[in-house]
Parts: structure tokens; C-alpha cells; sequence
């Protein structure tokens, strides 16, 4: 499983204002406002107690001053733990905080302690880039293509699907692919085809995973994908609208779909 680097958490806030803008143009709704229509929740000031985790490659330098970050960017009342581990849960706990957020290299998690709700990173961020996507109005059908079908786009295209949205996934792995079109009812995508998407969820650990002729003239492609699949050349000739972003995205959905 891919790690986040300090690197890819530099410039937090402006990247995420730079994707907000972006948003706001390809949907007419901010990052807020689309948590809030996918989880029918808002917040309200909440404390969130952020519990660093030593285990397996061990602590981020600045993963949780980014997650401190992203909870104040949403008006919560966000604290670092002193201790880590179960000292530092201990700690989060016994202060009284309404969420908690940890993460260890296998599984990120947001666990509201008032109402039990617990949300994964992975999932939240697939559907909540699965729903920008999903919301492009420069959308010419309800055809919507998925690349990638681990963890994170899996959730995304189950999102779509129960949306509505005529749903075509792609992913290299014919086992995964199978078991998508089996529960989902995903339509298979071959990257050979002449079908052109207007609007593209992309959820792979690789570059380069999109290629001209998937993409329309006019394209939102909604990407937490790291390194971006997007190669710049194709972004920039066909201008693209492209969404992607290392964290502070992905987090806000976790946050309201635990409220
Ligand atoms: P995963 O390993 O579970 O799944 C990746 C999938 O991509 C696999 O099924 C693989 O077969 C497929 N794949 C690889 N190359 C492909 C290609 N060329 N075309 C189509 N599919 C291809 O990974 P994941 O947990 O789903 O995460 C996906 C990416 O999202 C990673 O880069 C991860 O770091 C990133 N991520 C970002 C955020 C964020 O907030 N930006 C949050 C979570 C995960
Ligand atoms: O980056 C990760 C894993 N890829 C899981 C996230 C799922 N997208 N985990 C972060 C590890 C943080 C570390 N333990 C810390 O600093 O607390």
C-alpha cells in the first residue's frame, strides 16, 4: 500500500483552496457543500483529537499537523495528542474529544465517540471524488469512467452506481475487474475502445494511467491518485478540469460522515 510522503503534504492549504476553486467551477458547489449532500450532515465546531501512530513505518513528520490543519480549515477545534499510540487514544479520550482520527499504514479511520459512527479513508475518499465527478456540468451523458478498482475506487464506482450513473471501470487486474462487474454491475472498459468519457474517476497508485482517447473534448477528471494518472500534455491540450489532492478532501468526507 502506497504512504503518503511529507513531500505530497507541503502547500496543504493552498492545494486545497486551488481544488476548491476547481470544484466550485466544474459543479457550482464547494467541497462543503458536496460532503453535506453526500452524508445529509453538517458540522458544528466539533473537537477532534488527532492520535499519532507509531506502528509499522511510523509516524509522518507532518501527517498530523496536516490533519490539524484540515480541521481547523473546517471551523472544528482540532488537538494533537502528546503521547502516541494508546497513550495519545488515551489521552484524546480522556479529553473529551467528540472525533478521533488515526492513522496506521493499513487504514485510516474517523470514530465519532458520541455516536459510534467509525469512517474509513479509503472509502470516503472514493466516494467523495466519485461525487465531484459525478456532479461535472459540462457532462454531455450519464457515462462516467473508473480507473482503478482497489480500495478507493472500488468504493467509488459502488458509489455511482447506486447513483444511477451508467458506470465503466478499467483495471489491469481481470480478477478485480470480474468481481466489480459481479457485485457492481460495472460494464468493462477496455483502453483500446473508442468511447470517450466526460467525466473520469481515476484511483490508481500509477502515472500515466489515462490516455487521449478517454477522455472528451470537455473533462473533469476527479483524481486522489498519487502521483496523478493525468499525464500533462493531454491535460493541457484538451484542457482538462482536473481535481486531485493528497489529503485534506478525502479527510472533510470522512468528518461528515461520521457526524
Ligand atoms: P489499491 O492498491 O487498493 O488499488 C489500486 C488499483 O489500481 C488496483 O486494483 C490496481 O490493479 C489498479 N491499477 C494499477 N494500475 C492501473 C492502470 N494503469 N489502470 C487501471 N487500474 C490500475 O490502492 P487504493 O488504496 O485504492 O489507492 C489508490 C490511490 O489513491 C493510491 O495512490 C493512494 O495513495 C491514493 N489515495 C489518495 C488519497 C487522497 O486523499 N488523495 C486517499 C486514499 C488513497
Ligand atoms: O498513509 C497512510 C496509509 N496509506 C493509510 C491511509 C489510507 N489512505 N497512513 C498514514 C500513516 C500515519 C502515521 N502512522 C502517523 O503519522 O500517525
Amino acid at each position: 500500500m502506497a504512504l503518503l510522503t511529507p513531500q505530497d503534504l507541503e502547500g496543504l492549504t493552498k492545494q486545497l483552496e486551488y481544488n476548491n476553486n476547481t470544484i466550485k467551477k466544474a459543479t457550482g458547489m464547494d467541497i462543503a457543500d458536496i460532503c453535506k449532500q453526500i452524508y445529509s450532515t453538517t458540522l458544528d465546531g466539533e473537537k477532534v483529537g488527532i492520535v499519532p501512530i507509531t506502528s509499522g513505518n511510523g509516524i509522518i513528520s507532518n501527517f498530523s499537523s496536516s490533519l490539524l490543519t484540515i480541521t481547523e480549515y473546517f471551523g472544528l477545534d482540532g488537538d494533537i495528542t502528546e503521547h502516541p499510540d494508546v497513550t495519545g487514544y488515551y489521552e484524546a479520550v480522556s479529553s473529551d474529544a467528540d472525533i478521533i482520527l488515526m492513522a496506521d499504514d493499513h487504514i485510516f479511520i474517523a470514530h465519532n465517540m458520541r455516536n459510534g459512527k467509525i469512517a474509513t479513508n479509503h472509502v470516503c475518499t472514493g466516494v467523495v471524488y466519485a461525487e465531484i465527478a459525478s456532479r461535472y456540468k459540462y457532462a454531455d451523458s450519464k457515462d462516467i469512467l473508473v480507473i482503478g478498482l482497489g480500495r478507493v475506487g472500488y468504493a467509488g464506482a459502488q458509489h455511482l452506481v447506486k447513483k444511477d450513473f451508467d458506470v465503466y471501470a478499467y483495471d489491469p487486474n481481470r480478477e478485480t475487474l470480474e468481481k466489480a462487474r459481479k457485485e457492481l454491475g460495472i460494464i468493462p472498459y477496455d483502453p483500446e475502445e473508442k468511447h470517450k468519457f466526460s467525466m473520469v474517476l481515476e484511483a490508481t497508485p500509477n502515472p500515466n494511467t489515462i490516455s487521449e482517447g478517454m477522455v472528451a473534448e470537455r473533462c473533469l477528471v476527479s483524481t486522489p491518485g498519487i502521483p496523478c494518472g493525468l499525464p500533462e500534455d493531454i491535460g493541457k491540450k484538451n484542457e482538462i478540469d482536473l481535481v486531485m489532492e493528497p489529503l485534506m478532501i478525502g479527510v472533510a468526507s470522512m468528518i461528515y460522515a461520521v457526524m
